[in-house]
């Protein structure tokens, strides 16, 4: 009888569930719920209010006082969605090679994008869209076995019991009975979100103005994984999420978290703003995308429609020409892991899980010849990802005597470069191993 029981603690174990002490549910553990994430690699955002209305800074507008509250809330009237094509936006993710997306239901303005019995500040009851904007949406992600995700700011500037208003001017400094009724509203949002969407990803925003204990984090999480245990929540929860979000800055080096994701514009703004025509190429996105890649991370690029609900021209070309890339090389994304530390390789690289496979990414034109160091392995075979040619290589440097990796040169014709970023794959004798 022990040995059974023994045995059927030991499969759960290892199928990922671990139990709490006090009785309660079953929680799936952190790598079983991350591991579709770190697959995923790419992921879209996407910042869509009415700030796009105007073209302006979503919430920091008014905030800042570059305009008024009053003005800014006047966007609700032109914020229609009447281009709004739910299915289109999916199948443009699906075709950009991410793997999920994230919508923001609510920025730091406190306008909902769903349909919240919470609040009247919501887009069905006080804009021309008159209907919930995320239901669509996440349905459609689904229906393309893509991942969803919802961003939602804790602070919201717009609640009369929320402290914060405007940089010039607070709502008040301490007020318990105030601040409980904000805590009562916010942990009713997010909970109306969990049963109405079961989001896949929680990307909360705007954790910095008041502590874990104020929020009441701990509770979040809990209510949050006790409706979906296999969700997850992204770093900004004071301490309570699961990975770590660089924001607009791509590390230099591996960071030390093994989950992280950076979140980026595709031009300079958030959301749409007709004045900011200061695109990334997508030859530039590739290579930002590369350096998550070889990192380990994985990139959550941001577009922002317009208030019609139509995506720029400009976006939808990035998003299909990342596409046409992903797909080519994606056996040198997807599921990979990050790859050689830097000086073994001048460009980023991934590694098979197994770490029988190293990829080499090689930007622009090579000249003839990349060099690859510091590799003890022998190499079995070099090829072109998403093209299939055989290469050749030499090794130098490595005479017979000497224990030391040699110096491997890869010949590579120009007839197989890729027009953004040709990938190499790079089968070894076993295992990597590095000097
Ligand atoms: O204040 C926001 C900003 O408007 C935008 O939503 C970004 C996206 O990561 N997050 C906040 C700042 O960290």
């Amino acid at each position: 009888m022990k040995k059974l029981i023994f045995v059927l603690l030991f499969s759960l174990l290892s199928l990922g569930f671990t139990f709490k002490t006090s009785g309660q549910e079953p929680v799936i553990q952190k790598e079983k719920r991350m591991e579709w994430f770190k697959d995923a690699r790419l992921g879209i955002f996407i910042h869509w209010g009415i700030y796009s209305v105007n073209g302006i800074d979503e919430s920091w507008s008014f905030y800042n006082g570059y305009i008024s509250y009053d003005d800014y809330m006047k966007q609700l009237n032109g914020f229609t969605a009447q281009a709004y094509k739910p299915e289109a936006w999916a199948s443009l993710i699906k075709e950009s090679g991410a793997k999920y997306a994230v919508i923001t239901s609510k920025h730091h303005d406190g306008v909902a994008l769903w349909d919240t019995k919470l609040s009247d500040l919501n887009v069905v009851n006080k804009s021309p869209a008159s209907r919930d904007l995320v239901a669509p949406l996440v349905k459609e992600l689904r229906r393309n076995s893509l991942k969803v995700g919802i961003y939602y700011s804790l602070l919201d500037w717009s609640n009369s019991d929320y402290p914060n208003f405007t940089k010039a001017s607070k709502r008040y400094e301490n007020d318990s009975l105030k601040w409980d009724r904000f805590t009562a509203f916010n942990h009713g949002q997010i909970g109306e979100l969990s049963k109405n969407f079961r989001p896949d990803l929680w990307w909360f925003d705007g954790d910095w103005e008041q502590s874990a204990e104020k929020w009441k984090a701990p509770e979040i999480r809990k209510m949050i994984l006790s409706e979906n245990p296999s969700a997850i929540i992204n770093s900004r929860l004071q301490g309570y999420g699961d990975y770590a979000t660089p924001e607009q800055g791509l590390p230099s080096v591996k960071p030390a978290e093994k989950y992280w994701e950076l979140c980026m514009t595709i031009n300079d703004s958030w959301g749409y703003q007709q004045n900011d025509k200061d695109f990334k190429s997508p030859g530039q996105i590739i290579k930002i995308f590369s350096g998550c890649l070889s990192k380990g991370g994985n990139m959550l690029l941001d577009i922002g429609p317009r208030a019609d609900g139509s995506i720029p021209d400009e976006e939808i070309a990035v998003l299909k020409t990342l596409g046409k890339w992903t797909k080519k090389h994606s056996e040198a994304v997807y599921g990979t892991e990050g790859g050689l530390p830097a000086g073994y390789f001048y460009g980023p690289s991934t590694l098979s899980k197994d770490s029988t496979m190293l990829y080499l990414f090689v930007q622009g034109d090579p000249k003839g010849e990349v060099m690859l160091q510091g590799v003890k392995n022998k190499i079995n075979r070099i090829y072109v990802v998403g093209n299939g040619t055989k290469l050749t290589w030499k090794e130098y440097l490595k005479p017979y005597w000497s224990n030391n990796a040699g110096l491997y040169f890869i010949n590579i014709p120009d007839a197989v470069l890729d027009d953004n970023m040709t990938v190499l794959a790079v089968i070894l004798d076993g295992k990597l191993k590095l000097q």
